[in-house]
């Protein structure tokens, strides 16, 4: 080895230089309604447990045909094994099952310069960190594995042939969102979409519609020169100017749209032009509020019949189609379900687009969950950039109406501050939509006990009464030593149920007693006015490494339908027909 890259073989700062998250919530460019040239296909790809690429700087080799090469190489970036862009390595083959570490990922890219133009990069999502190169310069990095990034490349690209690198690394540590511990399957690698976007030298960069008292108030954010916006929504008559002070704009226009809800999902085609770019949404308007112990849409009370979901595919693993999503939403209405809880992190943004569409209301949450390193400034500010990014994805969508801070986190100072951190800059990033976290129960008062509850708008609970707890008769107690001052939903509770042949037939993982658990859960909660909706636990069975029982062999099968995403268990029917009871009480 040349001395250098031995002397790089031994630093242990070796990915310092990498670790910038300068790709982060500010650097995102609103892409709704733009055309990109899709990178989506098969990918040069490569492991690197060892971190060898960083450290040897592959992404430095430019391509030289093997004949060539004066160096050996141990990797090759230009020939070899490939992936397709978007999937989870998980899923490519058996032997990368359990891999954890860096991958790298490498594909041609073709540019012909056009004077005034800028290029960026968009990565749907990629699992964990993700570093991305481009003809050997490094250009950024990102953190979290659920939301998109941008990254501009206008500077890098050179005419004819470009290389596009990235490193992806999925090792899960305790200063990440989520930290090493988790009950859902660590995939890795680019799962969702990478698309290219030619844009002109002035960009719209954001753009926030939403309904404010009787009024549309309408924020945009554009890079460059440009003195005003025109805004048009020609259902409603309007085509403003937007004025534009220093790239920012924002009017309020007085406005009566028909509203947005469940039962009539209206949308509006929205369209924002400055200069020679143009971004278009379809939007709707609708407002979402708290009251005491109640949850209003529109001014009205309402209960979220609801069920959770994780992102997961027995074949996919993470990647999510839009069959996919589809199917899922499909199944909550036969559920009977106005909402759902997309858990434990963003979801696939097309999610939230067809939630628009079909009329689903939606709990979206960043994956502050179980024991963070609360304490440690750089694992804050991660879970501050995951949810800057999220709102900013989704906050035109009348779909979602609650952004959750966190899933059962234990209560403590540096917890409290933490996310009560949180759910503060949920309203400042969006002061239209409410506030929420799965909470824990207090086990030794019973009682719905959280010093968070008072800085969120909705008090999310989470309890296993007939699973994870076996005395039910204290979930009873609970309900009567209770007196929650704002609404709770019970964001989780269920058992699991094994649906295949090796199922027992009756006590735990049995589908009579998962069946059991679910009556018992409704008979009781049905009795305590406070709880304004629920979204029990789960709509599928998923994938989980550390479920190893003889029932659970690598799933988590609290599912009411099996990972096949077909076989539909007892409880389904169950919890069916006591939202037909609800929704009917309700019309
Ligand atoms: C929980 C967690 C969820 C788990 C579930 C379970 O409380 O929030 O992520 O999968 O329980 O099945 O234990």
């Amino acid at each position: 080895l040349a001395d250098n890259a031995l002397q790089a073989l031994h630093d242990e700062d070796y990915d310092r230089p990498f670790n910038t998250q300068n790709l982060n919530a500010d650097t995102l460019i609103f892409t709704r309604g733009r055309q990109g040239q899709s990178l989506d296909g098969d990918w040069n790809f490569c492991v690197d447990l060892l971190d060898t690429g960083l450290r040897q700087k592959w992404f430095a080799m430019t391509p030289e045909t093997p004949a060539d090469r004066v160096e050996p190489w141990d990797y090759d970036p230009y020939m070899g094994d490939t992936v397709p862009v978007p999937s989870c390595w998980q899923m490519q083959k058996e032997k990368w099952y359990f891999f954890e570490g860096s991958a790298w990922y490498t594909r041609p890219l073709t540019h012909t310069p056009t004077p005034e133009r800028r290029q960026v990069l968009r990565i749907g999502a990629a699992q964990y960190d993700c570093k991305v190169f481009l003809n050997g310069a490094f250009l950024g990095n990102h953190y979290g594995g659920s939301t998109p990034f941008c990254v501009e490349l206008t500077e890098a690209l050179k005419p004819g042939q470009n290389w596009l690198m990235l490193c992806v690394n999925n090792t899960r540590t305790l200063d990440r969102v989520p930290m090493r511990n988790t009950d859902w399957f660590n995939y890795g690698g680019v799962y969702r979409e990478v698309t290219l976007y030619d844009l002109p030298s002035v960009v719209i960069r954001d753009l926030f519609v939403r309904l404010e008292g009787n009024a549309i108030r309408v924020s945009a954010e554009v890079d460059g020169e440009c003195a005003s916006a025109q805004l048009l929504i020609p259902e409603l008559g309007i085509d403003v100017e937007l004025p534009l002070i220093a790239g920012k704009g924002d009017l309020t226009l007085p406005a009566s749209p028909e509203l947005w809800s469940p039962d009539n999902p209206k949308l509006y085609d929205v369209s924002l032009t400055a200069g020679e770019d143009q971004v278009r949404d379809r939007v709707g308007f609708r407002s979402i509020s708290r009251e005491g112990t109640e949850i209003l849409l529109n001014g009205t009370p309402l209960f979220l019949r609801g069920i959770s979901v994780h992102e997961d595919d027995a074949t996919q693993g993470k990647v999510t189609s839009e069959t996919d999503i589809r199917r899922r939403f499909a199944h909550a209405k036969e559920l009977g379900c106005n909402f759902l809880r997309l858990a434990h992190y963003p979801h696939h943004e097309r999610a939230s687009e067809i939630a628009d569409e079909m009329g689903l209301m939606l709990w979206e949450e960043v994956p502050v969950y179980w024991a963070i390193d609360f304490a440690n400034p750089a694992t804050r500010r991660d879970a501050e950039n995951q949810l800057r990014e999220l709102i900013r994805r989704d906050r035109n969508r009348a779909s979602v109406i609650i952004w959750s801070v966190g899933n059962e986190n234990p209560d403590t100072d540096a917890r409290l501050d933490f996310m009560r951190g949180l759910a503060d800059l949920a309203k400042t990033e969006d002061p239209t939509r409410l506030t929420s976290a799965a909470c824990l129960v207090n086990h030794t008062k019973l009682k719905i006990e959280d010093r968070l509850a008072e800085y969120i708008d909705i008090i999310g609970l989470n309890e296993y009464y007939g699973w994870y707890e076996e005395n039910f008769d204290e979930l009873n107690e609970i309900g009567r030593n209770s007196a929650p001052d704002r609404p709770v939903v019970i964001s989780e509770t269920g058992a699991d149920g094994d649906s295949t042949e090796q199922g027992p037939e009756r006590g735990l993982f049995s589908l009579a007693y998962q069946d059991e658990v679910y009556a018992k859960q409704i008979a009781t909660l049905r009795t305590l006015d406070y709880v304004k909706g629920m979204s029990p636990w789960i709509l599928y069975d998923f994938r989980v490494e550390r479920r190893q029982g003889i029932f659970q062999r690598g799933w988590n099968r609290k599912g009411l339908i099996a990972g096949d995403k077909a076989t539909k268990k007892p409880a389904f029917h169950r919890l069916a027909a006591y939202y037909a009871e609800r929704a009917a009480v309700e019309h």
